[in-house]
């Protein structure tokens, strides 16, 4: 809600936060539901091919980037795929790094701890998914007239939005993968992107296939999550 009430602090303006206040039954119910909501989110791997809308793309970006970020400079690039000559172009070369991974990369105890999600080389859903959200960190700013400016806390203000985007895409009751093929500057050369971006996280977004089967896994308890003092 746009808010009228500012005031200069030592310069700089501000505006007054207003936020909604529950008491601790509504808290403790509001936490719950969100928490349970949150709860139902997983990675999908079998996505269908229906298209989704521009405009909730759009949306779930705006969302992401709603995240809090170092000195507020949002260094995050989100690069939207839905062109299917650009997909295979990615499947292809995301395929090649991940079938070295597999086959001499990783080691024996990475390949033990993945086993479980039966994931191998072959990455479909980077062409089935109707879109492939492609996020870039940025190293800095590249301003118009060629200088530089410094971005601050990249990679934790990069991974805020992403977690805010994942989030923004469960509740449009859509399903997303966290995808890091290794190496991926391939993703770079693709989207052409310039020289102070680096690629932080493939996700392909879409609905569910029909028919998904993801692994029965379980989360840790609060006491294996949490220390109190
Ligand atoms: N990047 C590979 C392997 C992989 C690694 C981890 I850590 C996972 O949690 C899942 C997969 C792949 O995407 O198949």
């Amino acid at each position: 809600m746009k808010n009228p009430e500012t005031r200069l602090i030592n310069g700089f303006p501000f505006v007054r936060y207003t936020c909604p206040q529950y008491a601790s039954k509504e808290l403790i119910s509001r936490s719950a539901a969100f928490y349970e909501f949150m709860n139902q989110r997983r990675s999908v791997r079998d996505f269908s091919d229906k298209p989704i809308p521009r405009e909730v793309i759009n949306n779930l970006i705006l969302t992401a980037s709603t995240a809090p970020s170092g000195a507020h400079k949002q260094p995050w690039t989100f690069c939207v795929v839905e062109d299917a000559g650009i997909k295979k172009e990615i499947r292809k070369a995301a395929e090649e790094e991940e079938y070295r991974s597999y086959t001499s990369r990783m080691s024996e105890e990475w390949l033990n701890a993945i086993k479980p999600l039966q994931t191998d080389w072959h990455k479909p859903f980077l062409e089935t998914a109707p879109c492939l959200i492609v996020v870039f960190r940025r190293l800095y700013e590249l301003n118009d007239d060629g200088s530089k400016s410094n971005n601050y806390y990249v990679s934790e203000s990069t991974g805020l939005a992403c977690g805010f985007l994942l989030a923004a895409i469960h509740h449009a009751g859509l399903v997303a993968l966290t995808h890091t093929p290794n190496p991926m500057n391939f993703l770079t050369a693709i989207l052409k992107r310039p020289e102070n971006e680096r690629p932080f996280l493939l996700i392909p977004v879409g609905y569910a296939a029909e028919e998904t089967y993801v692994p029965d896994l379980t989360r840790k308890k609060l006491s294996e999550i949490a220390v109190y003092y």
